[in-house]
């Protein structure tokens, strides 16, 4: 259970709340209209920013980062609310006015926190909603992780991972299936606090709608906290004879109450009294109270009325149960435009501002300064600097770390050699191996934790899991194996588990990797995350890989099987664009080894990337196809660049043939044939596109900035070819991925490989019809030589 400690203030606690409030409401918006009206602009292009978003969740945030968070807590901000969050950490002098002036500006703060590029006071990147509300959960779960590994001191404090979010973030499906998951983790320690303004991009949300969420979130095991009016309202509510006011607001549709809201107190008294002009009750309320008074009261709710909000969170950080709080808002409350529904992306005009400015008694030119035009300022900033969160973490800022786990120069591994084997079995082997935690990987074993959606055992996890358990908080039998069925595998879990299993949903697993890669930063615990998942079905969670990668989380995927190799599994499960995202996602290392020895490799590879500075995530693209093999020896760094010739071509030759993957022994099969007619012929093994083509964008990066010498390993592979000579690549997988290769030095490249999917099939016939088998590559290089001069 985590204490609460009261402030000592020197001011009345709520009146320093309030003036912090105040000055955040400022900062933001002013931050915001800076950049849209003061800054100057040099392409015309709107800046944008959301002024209505940021004021109707600053009451929260306010509440949550000067009273209650503690340093160690980790939170997810809603992507709009971004400006302020950067207010906040002004005021713990954690921010620069030069960052927040450039707000949207390259080098600025950023439109919405970024890990990667706001530094290191932001917990959680966010943008696309509802993937940064879900990882707080799964951040969670990587925290009783490592607590329950004695990967940190388990006398520190539990961290509380909270996110502050908007209510069309509910919309989002993969909160649900986040709420799913962590229910069945019996997830603690999360609090969702919901900035409930019934208002999204484009409108007014439907009525009743937070009925539907109280039910949800109850059934997940969450308490729900319903905030819905503040103080003066419930007062109000109270008084004799005043019940039907109560009624009449809790029956008023959103579209009424927002537009109430923006029409101001005399519009409120006019709905009012059109329906309750004869209730005296109601009459001794509203006929005191000015317009403007009258105005305040009615949107008086719980989500600004900070005492309200405070003493809820208090009362709910008595107990570890997840918690959601629908916090009833107004969407740009205090500002010109509270209440009007296309308000998301309004700003104030510069006349609205100077109103405003002079309304919160900023003088002309101390925009920027920190408690400008408050009451008591000297108070305030004592309160501020008493303030439990602005204890900064680390000297550094909030990022934690944890020293890299040394990778044995070889990983343990079967014999190989000879045996027939897909990479998928042989990266079972492999794992299962390390999995015996002897000698130099006894380290590295222990710092692995296996992740998948459901496949595991199809993916061949299944013998690393039966060494090194299935993790849970609580010890579960395995029915099963205690009942002597027989089965190969152990399902019971217990603390020290290292496999964490999760249900069918391709999100939760990129989440999960993503709370798990960043371990190092945000707890202090190194881990190095394995998800496997089929490889189309990344397609299915993309968006929360990018996620993952946008915020350089560190982690090892393995995409198996993959592409129309998977043959009678028609359908949907042939994946072939998964070599193109593996090009284009930044701050992932993909590749598809053909064989089990460069497996070997890149998974050494893979542990080893993931926890550089320099590093990124890691994506290994395998298959279930079956190949002898081979017995060499391979240039680790060759295979780990992006390639490495099997056969070197002659110096001059005509034509080389490329392939990776799965597809390699078609590959042979027609190099030989090839030999015959052009015996100097060249054969490549691409082990990665990826790290091919980065390296050549690198290259001439490098020469136009000066470095003629700069020169790309891809540069230097094909250049034994002659200029004008044919590269004929293949592999399971959109041809896409190998065309560019033709620009390196101009030479014709003749791509294979499959651009359409999903039909059944066996390996003979759905390679003949895709045109990836042997005679396919064949005349692709007849073709080649016949068109070449
Ligand atoms: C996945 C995704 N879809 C669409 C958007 C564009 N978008 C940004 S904010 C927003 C509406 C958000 O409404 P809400 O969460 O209620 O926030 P608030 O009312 O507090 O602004 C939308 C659709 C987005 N950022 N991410
Ligand atoms: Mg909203």
């Amino acid at each position: 259970m985590n204490e609460i400690r009261p402030i000592a203030t020197g001011m009345e606690r709520l009146e320093a709340l309030a003036a912090v409030e105040r000055k955040l409401l400022w900062l933001a918006s002013w931050m915001i209209h800076n950049a849209n009206h003061i800054r100057p602009n040099r392409d015309g292009l709107k800046v944008g920013g959301h002024q209505a978003s940021c004021a109707s969740v600053i009451s929260i945030m306010t509440a949550l980062y000067f009273e209650i968070l503690r340093p160690s807590d980790r939170v997810a901000v809603k992507p709009h609310a971004g400006p302020v969050l950067h207010a906040i950490n002004y005021l713990f002098g954690r921010q620069s006015v030069e960052k927040m002036a450039g707000l949207r500006q390259f080098g600025g703060a950023q439109a919405y926190p970024s890990r990667s590029k706001d530094g290191a006071e932001i917990d959680f990147s966010t943008g696309s909603v509802g993937l940064g509300v879900a990882l707080t959960s799964f951040a969670s779960l990587i925290q009783d992780y490592v607590r329950a590994h004695g990967l940190v001191d388990p006398s520190s404090r539990k961290a509380r991972h909270v996110a502050i979010a908007g209510d069309a973030e509910l919309d989002e499906g993969n909160i649900y299936e986040a709420l799913l998951e962590g229910w069945k983790h019996d997830v603690r320690d999360v609090w969702w606090v919901v900035d409930y303004n019934r208002q999204s991009l484009d409108s007014v949300m439907p009525d009743r709608l937070f009925g539907r969420f109280e039910g949800l979130f109850r059934d997940m095991g969450w308490k729900v906290v319903s905030l819905k009016y503040g103080r003066r309202l419930r007062a109000a509510f109270a008084r004799p004879g005043a019940a039907s006011l109560r009624g009449w607001v809790d029956e008023c549709p959103n579209s009424m109450y927002s537009a109430l809201t923006f029409q101001g107190g005399a519009a409120w008294r006019q709905a009012i009294l059109a329906d309750m002009s004869k209730r005296s009750g109601v009459r001794a309320i509203i006929d005191p109270l000015s317009d403007d008074a009258l105005a305040s009261l009615m949107t008086n709710l719980a989500g600004h009325d900070l005492a309200t909000l405070t003493e809820a969170f208090r009362a709910a950080a008595q107990s570890d149960q997840p918690t959601c709080f629908l916090a009833y808002t107004i969407k740009g409350m205090g500002l010109p435009f509270a209440g009007h529904k296309d308000n998301h992306a309004g700003m104030m005009t510069v006349e609205q501002m100077d109103v405003f400015k002079a309304s919160m008694n900023v003088r002309p030119g101390h925009e920027w300064d920190r408690f400008e035009g408050l009451e008591q300022r000297q108070a305030v900033e004592r309160f501020v600097d008493s303030v439990p969160y602005a204890t900064s973490l680390t000297p550094q800022g909030r990022r934690l770390s944890a020293p890299p786990v040394a990778v044995p120069a070889v990983l343990p591994q079967p014999k190989i050699a000879g045996r027939k084997m897909s990479t998928q079995a042989g990266y079972g082997e492999i794992l299962s191996e390390i999995g015996r935690a002897e000698g130099t990987a006894k380290e590295l074993s222990r710092h692995i934790v296996t992740m998948s959606p459901d496949v595991a055992v199809s993916t061949n996890l299944g013998p690393w899991i039966n060494r090194r358990g299935v993790f849970d908080r609580h010890t579960r039998d395995d029915v099963f194996r205690d009942g002597k069925l027989a089965s190969a595998q152990r399902w019971g879990t217990n603390p020290d588990g290292q496999h964490i299993e999760l249900g069918i949903a391709e999100q939760n697993l990129f989440l999960l990797l993503g709370a798990a890669g960043l371990s190092h930063d945000l707890l202090g615990a190194r881990l190095l995350p394995v998800g496997t998942v089929y490889d189309p079905f990344v397609n299915r969670g993309h968006d929360a890989l990018f996620y993952a990668c946008y915020q350089d989380a560190r982690f090892l995927l393995v995409g198996t099987p993959s592409g129309i190799t998977l043959a009678p599994e028609g359908g949907q499960h042939q994946s072939t664009n998964t070599p193109l995202l593996g090009i284009v996602q930044d701050r992932l290392a993909s590749f598809e080894p053909a064989y089990c020895d460069e497996l070997a490799i890149l998974l050494r590879h893979a542990f080893d990337w993931m926890q550089r500075p320099e590093g990124s995530a890691v994506w290994l693209r395998l298959s279930t196809r079956l190949a002898v093999q081979p017995d060499r020896r391979l240039d680790a760094k060759a295979v780990i660049s992006g390639a490495h010739w099997v056969k070197p071509p002659a110096q001059g030759a005509r034509i080389a043939i490329a392939y990776q993957g799965a597809v390699a022994a078609e590959a042979e099969t027609a190099f030989d044939a090839l030999l015959e007619d052009e015996p100097g012929a060249g054969l490549l093994a691409i082990t990665s596109p990826d790290r091919l083509y980065a390296g050549w964008r690198e290259a001439q990066r490098r020469r136009r900035g000066g470095d003629a010498q700069a020169k790309a390993y891809i540069e230097t592979l094909l250049a034994p070819l002659k200029r004008d000579a044919a590269l004929v690549t293949v592999l399971d997988g959109h041809p896409a991925a190998h065309a560019w290769m033709g620009a390196v030095r101009g030479q014709r490249v003749f791509a294979l490989g499959p651009d359409h999917f999903g039909q059944s099939g066996d390996v003979t016939d759905l390679y003949r019809e895709y045109e990836t088998d042997a005679s396919a590559i064949l005349d692709a290089c007849a073709e080649a030589l016949l068109s070449g001069s």
